[in-house]
């Protein structure tokens, strides 16, 4: 998985992004920053324990700071385009909003109004994708006055679906909003949008305000909850802070503080939500892993997700749903109390499937 970090200036997106990925990245610098976490996952723990591996993998979250404004990106050549790339190949994006008060700290548009900011960010999503149409709109118009019939077909398809985006975005609807015909889906999957993507408004509170953090966040997620936008509030600061101190020692800081989860486990969780992710695990070769995929994947592409031999070569899936796993002890047992279903490459893979891949290349 893939997450793009945006936000105005000074909102905390790179001190965000040092908690995320407990990296120390320099919150001065301006060049983009990328950097990876581990998918919090309890039930790996279970099953080490249970199989004793050589060696336990969590599954990743790429996350990128691209460290510059949205705005003007899809204008731009050069760097303003690369910048653009990053975020058009992120899966999600988290808009990071300050809330924190700091009279030392500027405020780009001087004062604090997280209202404001989330809309502000919203319209610069929207104008990147507008750009990018408007752009496209005009090269189809040129093409179309040469092309042949068959071409023809398409250009005006696509240009019949384009602005049918246009006309939404132009009432500041973002993309992810719209309820778009499988047809359209597929042609505006070719962009990559970003008002397209799953979005985590993530709002950055002072310490002070800690004790209201969960009625904010409930306040907010009545205004803004959608089926692809959620609201997190947190604290960037402090997150930081804990991500440098050893497990026990920031667990106990956490509870002084009166917080149940680290916040940086419930932005990945609430990310899994937006995305409709779910977890399988595999154990072969004396490791036991885990693995991201998008609820409702078959087993065939759940096995090209570790290898594209595994999905070529593909020939059947052993799977285990973890729960009759851990009710039996060992694969050994299951296989005796039978267990192990044998499942073909349309199998939906469920939440918590324990598989072994047999596949022949
Ligand atoms: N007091 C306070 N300061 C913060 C918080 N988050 C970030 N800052 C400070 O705000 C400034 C801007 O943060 P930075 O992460 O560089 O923002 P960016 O421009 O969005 O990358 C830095 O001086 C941070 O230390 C917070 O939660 N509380
Ligand atoms: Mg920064």
């Amino acid at each position: 998985m893939d997450i793009g970090i945006i936000g105005l200036a000074q909102s905390g997106k790179t001190t965000i992004f040092n908690a995320l990925t407990k990296g120390e990245a320099d919150t001065r610098s301006s060049a983009p920053h990328i950097g990876i976490a581990k998918v919090p996952e309890p039930r790996l723990k279970t099953l080490a324990d249970m199989l004793q591996p050589k060696r336990v993998v969590q599954a990743e979250v790429r996350y990128t700071d691209i460290a510059a404004s949205v705005k003007g990106l899809a204008r731009e050549r050069g760097i303003g385009g690369e910048l653009l790339n990053l975020l058009s190949n992120a899966d999600a994006l988290i808009n990071v909003v300050r809330a924190f008060p700091d009279e030392s700290i500027p405020h780009p548009e001087g004062n604090l109004d997280v209202e404001r900011d989330i809309a502000t960010m919203n319209l610069e999503l929207v104008f990147s994708d507008l750009a990018i149409i408007e752009h496209r709109l005009e090269k189809i118009e040129t093409s179309l006055k040469g092309a042949k019939a068959p071409e023809r077909q398409a250009f005006l398809q696509e240009q019949e679906i384009l602005n049918k985006l246009k006309a939404a975005l132009e009432k500041d609807t973002p993309l992810r909003e719209m309820k778009l015909t499988p047809a359209e889906a597929k042609i505006a999957a070719n962009y990559q949008f970003l008002s397209a993507k799953p979005l985590l408004i993530l709002v950055n509170i002072g310490e002070g305000e800690l004790a209201e953090a969960a009625s904010l966040e409930t306040e907010l997620n009545s205004r803004h909850a959608r089926e692809k936008c959620q609201v997190i509030t947190l604290c960037a600061k402090l997150e930081m802070e804990l991500a440098q101190l050893e497990d026990s020692e920031a667990e106990q800081f956490r509870a002084d503080f009166g917080l149940k989860e680290s916040g940086l486990d419930r932005v990945i969780r609430k990310s899994y939500q937006l995305l409709g992710l779910i977890s399988f695990f595999t154990t072969a070769s004396n490791e036991v892993k885990a693995w991201s995929i998008p609820l409702g994947t078959s087993a065939l592409k759940a096995a090209g997700k570790i290898h594209s031999d595994m999905e070529r070569g593909f020939i059947r899936a052993e799977v285990i749903s973890y729960d009759d796993l851990v009710e039996c002890g060992s694969l050994a047992e299951a296989r005796k109390k039978g267990l192990l279903r044998l499942e073909g490459k349309d199998y939906i893979v469920q939440d918590g499937d324990v598989i072994t891949f047999l596949f022949n290349v």
